[in-house]
């Protein structure tokens, strides 16, 4: 079979095929041969006619049925891919393809899978609603923060500024991405102290409070760590899903243990950012709900990251459309979020998100506790109705971080 071999546009996918769709941008080929290519070499194909294709091996050809300028359509017969194994179908779909040297550029938009493979992993455990119980916060968004300085602080700093975050309002306090078991921070120290201060908070407020402690490391390791997490009551755990790879996410989710994923993305723009080639956030997000996270970061629209509204938009739709009965996927906003940021947030997002703010609370010039106090501030000037600035009058926490930060009209 030649690539052109690979395009039939009669073709009608099947609901069990796998339907993917790219953006092709060929490199001395037409589109149609550029396209072939993708389906061959994602599929059975090479670049050459083969002697030892047999008839059953021509049925699972992938199918290119549909090419609107450089965005292309290809359907993927399931027998090509075994459940519950995501890197064996992202080899397929996303792997040599992107080297070919007939393309200039190949960037996978979007992703749906079938039903059947969809079930072949485990999916969200907490999702939304479970999160929602566990943290006994129903009408407004979650409140979160990230321990700032991201490297560097000891552990016992590190669980007093965590302390301070929960009293002041945050209902989260994560550990950072590249935290991990370095000498000046250790995880299992590390642990024990800030939930003794979580402890501590959930008395003195009477809130629910959680600690996404960062349990990022070689697989065995990390299952390790999320063992000694469930020991003193810790309730979450945060992983790197980009640089820990998808198996080791699945096998920390196939662990049923009895904690929320918090999933960081740390890395994504290497694969994101390039709107022509790699791959695109939205089809990071489906597979990380289908593997099962409970939370993951999806950009903030306002702050200091590069996603654009629609780019956002399609991050939470991965994990909130319909998905074969998958709960549904709580959104994480963070980079360079402010109390002033949280009206055009809550505009955005509504309710069901997380507002995580580092600098924008540990930046504030009276301390974190001031600043997790004008982020909660912030979020039930906007839910009342409020202008900040009207609500600042009377709240004088919201007030400095209005006059640090700003407002975004
Ligand atoms: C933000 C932060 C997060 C980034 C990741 O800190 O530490 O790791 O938001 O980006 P700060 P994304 O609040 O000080 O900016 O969420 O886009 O993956
Ligand atoms: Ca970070």
């Amino acid at each position: 079979m030649r690539y052109t071999d690979f395009v039939d546009f009669e073709y009608k996918p099947e609901e069990t095929d796998v339907v993917c769709t790219f953006y092709v941008e060929p490199e001395g080929i037409d589109i149609k041969e550029a396209a072939g290519g993708v389906a061959a070499e994602s599929s059975i194909g090479t670049w050459t006619e083969l002697t030892t294709v047999k008839p059953y091996v021509e049925k699972l050809a992938a199918r290119v049925f549909s090419i609107k300028r450089n965005e292309v359509k290809i359907s993927y017969p399931i027998e090509l891919f075994e459940p519950g194994n995501m890197p064996n179908i992202l080899s397929s779909v996303s792997g040599n393809v992107f080297g070919l040297k007939t393309l200039k550029n190949l960037r996978l938009n979007d992703v749906d899978f079938p039903a059947e493979l969809i079930r072949s992993f485990k999916g969200p455990k907490y999702g939304v609603e479970g999160i929602r119980s566990l943290l006994k916060v129903q009408d407004r968004p979650f409140v979160g923060t990230i321990i700032k300085p991201k490297l560097g602080l000891k552990t016992s700093d590190h669980a007093e500024v965590a302390y301070e975050a929960w009293v002041g309002g945050c209902d989260i306090v994560k550990d950072d991405e590249n935290l991990s078991d370095q000498g000046f921070n250790s995880f299992e120290d590390r642990v024990t102290k800030t939930l003794e201060g979580r402890d501590k908070a959930e008395e003195e407020t009477g809130e629910r409070k959680v600690y996404m402690v960062n349990i990022t490391a070689e697989t065995k390791e990390m299952l390790k760590r999320a063992e000694f997490v469930l020991d003193p009551g810790g309730e979450y755990v945060m992983i790197d899903i980009l640089t820990c790879g998808f198996a080791a996410l699945q096998t920390l989710r196939e662990q049923d243990f009895n904690l929320v994923i918090h999933a960081h993305r740390a890395g994504h723009a290497a694969f994101t950012k390039n709107l022509k080639h790699g791959i695109s956030m939205r089809v990071i997000a489906k597979i990380a709900r289908i593997i099962g996270v409970d939370q993951l970061h999806v950009g903030t629209v306002v702050g200091k990251m590069s996603e654009t509204r629609e780019d956002v938009s399609e991050n939470c739709k991965a994990l909130e459309e319909k998905m074969n009965g998958l709960k549904l996927v709580l959104p994480v906003a963070s980079g360079g979020l402010h109390p002033g940021l949280v009206p055009a947030l809550i505009e955005f997002f509504g309710k069901d998100f997380v507002i995580q703010a580092g600098g924008g609370i540990h930046g504030h010039r009276d301390g974190t506790v001031a600043g997790a106090k004008a982020m909660r501030q912030a979020v039930d000037a906007t839910l009342k109705g409020m202008p900040l600035r009207e609500y600042a009058k009377t709240h004088r926490e919201l007030e400095i971080a209005l006059q640090t930060w700003g407002q975004r009209a």
